[in-house]
């Protein structure tokens, strides 16, 4: 479009079939805005909203964000910012605000004050959500005045009106998603809230609150961190025992990226480093990650030598000195460049080196000052050096037998006939019972089946050579064929499916879920590539007569009571069975109700899922029993909600 202006009237018109245009490209593609219109790009709406937010918030001019989710799913973001502006655009001739809500990328892309995401799936603009609603309404409290104005599927209602008068200053949003564009359109509390807590955490100080008005009872919680990614790792960190009381932390301004990071050693046997850059989770890691790892392992070898902690010929490998770390890693870069297979890998070499000088610093300095905690990481990571080459010797020796790779397959698994592992399913199912319907049930020319026996061993809290001597993650192992961790070939996985299949109560979600941290800690490739899935069994059996349906929620089940008793006028002769375990249907029930590609659910694993799953679980697994059934009573419905 011409810079030149044309005058009033043909400027508006101009500007209004901008608009018209911007948003039917939203309409027309969502996907290619927020990603998806499933569940994921329903929650995006929200985490877009957010972001404007949080960037006031960054500004250093908000100290609140509220989320309220409604009753019928729309949702409300309020901050007290500055409130966006509402005077007229010189250019555009309509209220800042309005250009905010209807222009596509309106501010922040070519700022380059501020620390905007340009990639990935954040940043696309509130223009997106609006365009996305069936309805919006923007109100803005700015100098003694309260705004606000209407919008649905992104073209305004009304112009900009004032609405008497306002105390403070703010802005408000209320969008509710269009059903004509999401395939699923109810917020998961659980989402939202674990993604604002995290934001809380990135941003020190800033308090968020999230309401849930829809339950009987309303859900509140509120997060605020004045310690920041200190309090962060703590948290991670759960009932996992320190090594030492200090966390390290610090921030770094250096000219190519702000720098946060915090760490701190336990005594369990897992890595847990989470980065992020601009405050969006870097799965997939980057630059910056390489650049801490780095540091890290020549800090801790450096300190070690200069402090005649090390024998002759001892060194530590990066792996050792990651053995029990929990640490968060957040920096902020002008412009990003975000890579990889789900644009979660920063790729800014520049930061790379900035990462690194920073944390050989602030590191070296929290050892010198802090011997004591020093000296038990130092200790840790050659007890971890010394298990590693144990194990490695281990390997050796069991890769000659050839248990792990190729060769003897494990007896329990009922393989399947064909060979193509991109046509081949291997489902993994809880108890021989169980195991037994699901090897009648099959097509055996292309589903295979390995039974599991009770529960598998928590491979976060065991060390490699542990975990392979577990019976249980031996046969999985072998029965995938492609090997763990550094040696895993995606290419020599046997099957392209892999299915968990476990019973709808709380152990089932255990199982399911030490399944979910095995493969995301041995087989992190497989999730990647999607191949893991998990099975979604009926939880009733509706019957009456010759009729029968399978419902997979107590909504469902009650529907298909009134469906078939409607005759009688009430649910006489219908017939509930409650499925208290796989076990109770048999074969050919399980094959229709959760085996049979034509009629079945199985929900794709995402990393980030595994990654919580995994997470979670460790950080709230003490020893004892009781408060591990609560947990997982409480999260079964995450852990379920796997679309997300
Ligand atoms: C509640 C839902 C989400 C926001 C602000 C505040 C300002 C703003 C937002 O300005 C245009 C472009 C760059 C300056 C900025 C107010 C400066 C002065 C703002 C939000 C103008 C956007 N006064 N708060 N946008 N900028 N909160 N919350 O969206 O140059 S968006």
């Amino acid at each position: 479009m011409s810079k030149k202006k044309q005058g009033g009237s043909s400027d508006y018109t101009a500007g209004q079939i901008q608009v018209l245009k911007g948003l039917e490209a939203v309409r027309k593609r969502p996907g290619m805005y927020i990603g998806s219109t499933s569940a994921r790009g329903l929650h995006h709406l929200v985490y877009e909203v957010v972001d404007n937010a949080i960037d006031e918030a960054m500004a250093g001019f908000c100290e609140l964000v509220v989320v309220t989710i409604h009753e019928g799913d729309s949702v409300t973001v309020e901050d007290d910012g500055r409130g966006i502006p509402v005077d007229i655009h010189p250019t555009e001739k309509v209220p800042g605000v309005e250009l905010a809500m209807t222009t596509l990328h309106a501010g922040g892309k070519f700022d380059k004050n501020t620390y905007k995401v340009s990639g990935g799936l954040h940043g696309v603009g509130v223009s997106v959500v609006n365009a996305l609603s069936e309805s919006l309404e923007v109100e803005v409290r700015r100098e003694g005045e309260l705004y606000h104005q209407r919008f649905e599927r992104g073209l305004k209602t009304k112009d900009l009106e004032k609405r008497g008068r306002a105390k403070g200053s703010g802005t408000k949003v209320t969008f509710k998603p269009d059903p004509q564009i999401f395939t699923e359109l109810v917020y998961n509390f659980d989402v939202l809230s674990n993604r604002l807590r995290e934001l809380a955490f990135l941003n020190k100080g800033l308090r968020i609150v999230i309401v849930d008005e829809r339950a009987e009872k309303p859900l509140r919680e509120e997060y605020q961190y004045e310690g920041g990614l200190a309090e962060y790792v703590t948290y991670l960190r759960g009932t996992r025992g320190p090594l030492h009381d200090k966390v390290c932390y610090f921030e770094a301004s250096k000219p190519e990226a702000e720098i946060e990071l915090a760490l701190q050693y336990d005594q369990g046997f897992a890595e847990n480093t989470h980065t992020f850059v601009n405050n969006i989770n870097t799965h997939e890691g980057g630059t910056h990650l390489t650049g801490f790892k780095a540091a890290l392992t020549r800090t801790i070898n450096d300190y070690a030598r200069r402090n005649n902690l090390f024998k002759k010929e001892d060194g530590l490998s990066g792996d050792d000195v990651r053995e029990g770390l929990t640490c968060v890693l957040s920096v902020r870069v002008m412009e990003p460049q975000f890579e990889g297979q789900t644009k979660t890998k920063l790729g800014n070499s520049e930061v790379r080196g900035a990462v690194e000088a920073a944390v050989n610093e602030h590191l070296s300095t929290f050892l010198d000052e802090n011997p004591r905690a020093a000296k038990n990481i130092i200790e840790k990571s050659l007890q971890a050096a010394r298990a590693r080459e144990a194990a490695r010797k281990a390997r050796d020796l069991a890769r000659k037998k050839s248990a792990l790779e190729g060769g003897v397959l494990p007896g329990k698994l009922a393989d399947c006939s064909i060979s193509d592992p991109t046509l081949c399913e291997l489902y993994l199912v809880e108890g021989d019972s169980a195991g037994g319907s699901a090897k009648q049930g099959r097509d055996r020319s292309y589903q295979a089946i390995l039974p599991l026996k009770g529960k598998i061993l928590n491979v976060e809290r065991a060390r490699i050579d542990k975990v392979l001597s577990n019976d249980e993650i031996r046969a999985i192992i072998t029965a995938v064929g492609a090997g763990i961790r550094d040696d895993f070939e995606l290419g020599n996985t046997r099957y392209h499916k892999i299915i968990i299949m476990t019973d709808a109560d709380v152990d089932g979600a255990h199982i399911r879920t030490l399944l979910l941290t095995f493969f995301f800690r041995q087989m992190p490739e497989l999730i990647e590539a999607g191949m893991v899935y998990i099975a979604q069994p009926p939880l009733y059996r509706v019957q009456k007569g010759r009729q029968e349906l399978y419902a997979y929620s107590d909504d469902e089940r009650d529907e298909y009571i009134k469906r078939l008793g409607s005759k009688d006028g009430e649910a006489k002769g219908v017939n509930i069975q409650r499925y208290k375990g796989l076990g109770e249907m048999n074969p050919d029930q399980l094959w229709k109700t959760t085996m049979d590609p034509d009629t079945r659910t199985i929900l794709q694993v995402q990393i980030e899922d595994a990654a919580i799953a995994s997470n979670l679980f460790d950080r709230l697994m003490g020893d004892e029993v009781e408060p591990r059934r609560e947990f997982i009573e409480k999260n079964a419905r995450y852990v379920r909600n796997l679309d997300v």
